[in-house]
């Protein structure tokens, strides 16, 4: 009989524990966002956190667990248990078993607790011994100053970064090296930073509450209007890293992702001026130079800034150095070749972080999807379809100004296609 009930709870409980277990393969933990493959401190401190929690439930669970089979097994009914009292006589209960879960519960509260605020103190700014001298960024001129002004001197030499959260997509700025909106010059959807090298972060958001969030380097905080949140990250693998906004923020939150982009120090001094820049003329004459006109004649102009070419635009991502990023939109349209980018996954082993190159006929064909979509009408009148639903670009009702409108441009083909071409200069 006992071994029937065996069978019994064997039945329900293996499709259970299959279930708990489906996608815990080697492989399933080092995709793209898994906070289990933590490649940096703050995500390394993270994942001990969490599993120091896992490793107390799962003792929890077997304590109570094994307590109720045992109590069911125990305790089940009989036959000639129809003669017994219906209810057991009442008792006390026994102290020493009250008092011990006590101790246990709070046992656990502070197993708990300790590494848990000890995180969120190492979390919130960078800490001071991660910023040695001999550290000290080779891109940032090093503040002068001995022993006595050592802490100010740190605070300086830290690199940060400002990431702004817009529906939806994500700006950052680098105020120590120039790069910034008000400078018409960010970064937008991809963020570089050096690798081994700590990074302060200033979230804040121009319209609702984001969430920054890179699952192997670092997470989750909150971008608020209004209000500034700080963390810190850094990475210790140079590589392509994933992105994602992590607060429900409208329409396309799922489709407001971001990149991270890791590279050693030397290449990351490289990238900074290439990005100071401003983008060089179209040979004129070419469709590019005619797509250029085009970038003022349907007021793309207005909300896009090209360094060198037009200034006014401080709504948009800055497209100065568009072609030169792997992805577009919100990271949600991806420039690679998707089979160029498997083979260069499996040639790394598997490693997520190794990136193609991008393929300049998608990224091509992406920016003719991006700029020709949400209800932009073609030359015969035909609306696309949406690429982001409710984007800023192609619905900026936002603006809530008497008479502006949804853009509604109408774009050939051929004028597309010169779009394209000239944002393609845009290295
Ligand atoms: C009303 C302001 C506005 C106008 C006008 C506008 N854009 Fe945009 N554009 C945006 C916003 C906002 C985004 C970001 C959308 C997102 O990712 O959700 C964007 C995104 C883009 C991107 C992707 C940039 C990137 O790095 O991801 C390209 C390319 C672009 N616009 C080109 C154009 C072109 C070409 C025109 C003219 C036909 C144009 N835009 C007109 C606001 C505008
Ligand atoms: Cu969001």
């Amino acid at each position: 009989m006992l071994s029937r009930f065996f069978a019994r709870v064997g039945l329900l409980v293996l499709p259970v524990i299959a279930l708990l277990t489906a996608g815990c393969s080697e492989a399933d933990l080092k995709v793209r966002q898994s906070t289990f493959d933590h490649k940096g401190p703050v995500a390394r401190l993270q994942y001990e956190v969490f599993m120091d929690s896992v490793y107390l439930v799962t003792v929890l669970f077997a304590v109570v667990g094994g307590l109720l089979v045992y109590a069911v097994i125990r305790f089940r009914a009989r036959p000639g248990d129809e003669n017994k009292p219906a209810i057991v006589e009442d008792g006390h209960g026994n102290p020493l078993t009250e008092i011990l879960l006590i101790v246990a519960s709070i046992g656990a509260l502070v197993f708990l607790a300790i590494p848990t605020l000890k995180g969120i103190w190492y979390t919130d700014d960078v800490p001071e011994e991660l910023v040695p001298a001999a550290r000290l960024s080779a891109w940032y001129p090093r503040a002068e100053g001995g022993v006595e002004n050592y802490a100010e001197a740190v605070k300086d030499q830290v690199l940060e970064v400002d990431v702004v959260g817009k529906q939806w997509w994500f700006r950052f700025e680098y105020p120590q090296l120039g790069l910034t909106n008000e400078g018409r010059r960010s970064v937008p959807n991809e963020l570089v930073i050096p690798r081994g090298v700590p990074v302060r972060i200033n979230l804040r958001s121009e319209d609702v509450i984001h969430s920054f969030w890179i699952p192997k380097v670092a997470g989750k905080v909150d971008l608020m209007p209004g209000r500034r949140n700080h963390m810190w990250i850094q990475a210790d693998e140079a590589g392509h890293y994933y992105g994602q906004c992590a607060e429900f923020c409208g329409d396309s939150h799922a489709y407001m992702l971001f990149r991270v982009e890791v590279v050693e120090p030397a290449e990351f001094t490289r990238w900074v001026s290439a990005q100071k820049k401003d983008a060089a003329e179209p040979v004129a004459g070419s469709r590019a130079a005619e797509g250029k006109a085009l970038f003022a004649a349907k007021t793309c102009a207005m909300c896009h800034n090209v360094g060198g070419h037009f200034g006014a635009g401080a709504f948009g991502p800055d497209l100065t150095h568009v072609a030169s990023r792997k992805s577009l939109a919100g990271a949600w349209l991806d420039n690679r070749d998707p089979a160029a980018q498997q083979a260069a996954v499996a040639a790394a082993g598997g490693n997520t972080e190794a990136s193609a190159p991008v393929d300049h006929a998608v990224q091509k064909a992406n920016l003719i999807k991006w700029i020709g979509s949400s209800g932009v009408l073609h030359g015969d009148g035909e609306a696309t379809r949406d690429v982001k639903p409710g984007n800023r670009m192609h619905y900026y009702k936002m603006f809530n100004v008497a008479g502006l409108n949804e853009t509604r441009t109408q774009l050939t083909a051929a004028e597309l296609d010169a779009l394209a071409e000239y944002l393609l200069t845009l290295k």
